[in-house]
């Protein structure tokens, strides 16, 4: 286990003491060190020295994944690149990656946040932790690798990919503990079935998931073939990679390393904080990276927080599930639309897979949204009117949800590509 209650619990009053000393001193590191920050502090006349309280946070400026674009690749490192010891990127889809890096001292307290995660979702030494995310400069592998070694469990090295092998490994080793994307998670899950082995042969106990969206209906989905518990964890390289937030065995809500992230949620267009407990965008401000600290990155992650207590003990604020990101958001013939609730509307169905895709097409001036989703049964292909009724209970539900009509399409099983890692929900064939 690893647990530090004298952070996790702290007191709020003293959490806002501990974060504006934080604050303060990470202004002062990014004004010295960091000439993309002095010259946007200096624009906006924000001396660091005169940052007296944590309100005074919505005076400074936002980073945004396209400020660390144009300061590839190590113009936004606040420490000369003889102190850093590790760096990730992210690829993203489009355009050039982002680069981020890490002294020691953020490699350790990267490996407690990640460890305390870990730890609330169930794990400790005696877990034999199987790591499936991808090692690479992804964070995922060695981001969870580092904290579940904290923990002190015992940790495979397996990386993403090869599924017969990862059950294999599985068994052999004894693995009570999976970590990877909640999409393989189900993919191994599948898998398992499809090889006839027995769930309850295997040692299973915890899943701990990450770095997509998921539904709570894709958990319960997960939780049900695996015999598992399965716990949602967030986090984003430009932040740290994960560990920046996780959920207890509660289940409700991920709990946010507040002593190392001061967050805010704004609303995306006007860019002012919401109100208390509302949807919206989260910003997060580093307040003890010393290689790579950002303020008030826009992580156009759409969220909203969780004030109340929780029965765990923990104090630290919750944020709700990720619902999706404000640049995966749809816009359909003028409605918002959000893959996370297509996502809730099939798996609701009886006789459908957790397998979809939304493609959009534009018709003309008109867009055009078809979900293909897979069915259980291939019997349904022989069965016109069930397939019929299948998918016209499916348009009614969606059409219900969304406000918009949509195109349902049905397919066999293992048509929608399966994915190792983060899985492609949207193909989005407009040209906008
Ligand atoms: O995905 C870090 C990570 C690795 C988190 C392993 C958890 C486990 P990036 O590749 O930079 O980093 O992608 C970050 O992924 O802004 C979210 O949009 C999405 N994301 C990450 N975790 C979750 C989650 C890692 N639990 C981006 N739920 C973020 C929903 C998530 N979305």
């Amino acid at each position: 286990m690893f647990w530090e209650p004298e952070k996790e619990c702290m007191d709020r009053e003293e959490l806002r003491q501990l974060q504006l000393e934080q604050l303060q001193a990470t202004l002062s590191r990014v004004y010295m060190n960091v000439p993309f920050y002095r010259k946007k502090f200096d624009e906006l006349n924000i001396d660091p020295d005169e940052f007296r309280s944590l309100d005074d946070l919505r005076k400074l400026p936002f980073t945004t994944k396209n400020d660390l674009r144009d300061n590839y690749p190590y113009g936004l490192f606040a420490v000369p690149l003889r102190e850093v010891v590790r760096i990730h990127a992210s690829s993203g889809t489009t355009g050039m990656s982002t680069v981020v890096g890490y002294t020691k001292n953020d490699i350790k307290n990267w490996s407690n946040l990640v460890a305390r995660v870990l730890t609330a979702g169930g794990v400790t030494k005696d877990d034999v932790v199987q790591i499936a995310f991808g090692y690479s400069l992804f964070t995922g592998g060695f981001g969870l690798h580092y904290g579940a070694e904290r923990v002190g469990a015992s940790v495979i090295p397996i990386s993403s990919g090869n599924t017969a092998r990862q059950i294999k490994i599985m068994q052999d080793f004894k693995t009570t503990a999976l970590v990877c994307t909640p999409s393989y998670a189900l993919l191994i899950a599948d898998t398992i079935q499809e090889m006839g082995i027995d769930i309850n042969a295997l040692s299973l106990k915890y899943g701990l998931f990450g770095a997509e969206p998921w539904s709570e209906k894709m958990r319960q989905e997960i939780q049900g073939k695996l015999r598992i518990i399965a716990t949602d964890n967030y986090g984003l390289s430009e932040v740290m990679g994960p560990g920046v937030a996780g959920e207890c065995l509660e289940r409700n809500g991920l709990h946010i390393n507040e002593d190392h992230f001061l967050v805010e949620i704004i609303n995306p267009e006007t860019l002012e904080p919401v109100a208390p407990g509302e949807i919206g965008e989260l910003v997060i401000t580093t307040l003890t990276k010393e290689a790579f600290p950002v303020i008030r990155f826009r992580t156009r992650d759409l969220t909203r927080l969780m004030p109340e207590p929780c029965p765990c003990g923990r104090k630290t604020v919750k944020m709700q599930r990720v619902m999706g990101r404000t640049d995966d958001m749809l816009i359909i013939r003028g409605v918002n639309v959000f893959p996370s609730q297509i996502e809730n509307v099939l798996m609701s169905v009886e006789g459908t897979e957790p397998h979809y895709q939304i493609v959009v097409d534009r018709k003309g001036a008109l867009d055009e949204v078809t979900v293909m989703v897979e069915v259980s049964e291939s019997i349904f292909f022989d069965e016109m009117k069930k397939q019929h009724e299948l998918i016209e209970t499916i348009k009614r539900r969606l059409a219900s949800e969304l406000s918009i009509s949509v195109q349902v399409k049905l397919v066999e099983k293992k048509t929608i590509e399966r994915t190792e890692g983060k899985a492609k929900r949207v193909i989005d064939n407009r040209k906008l």
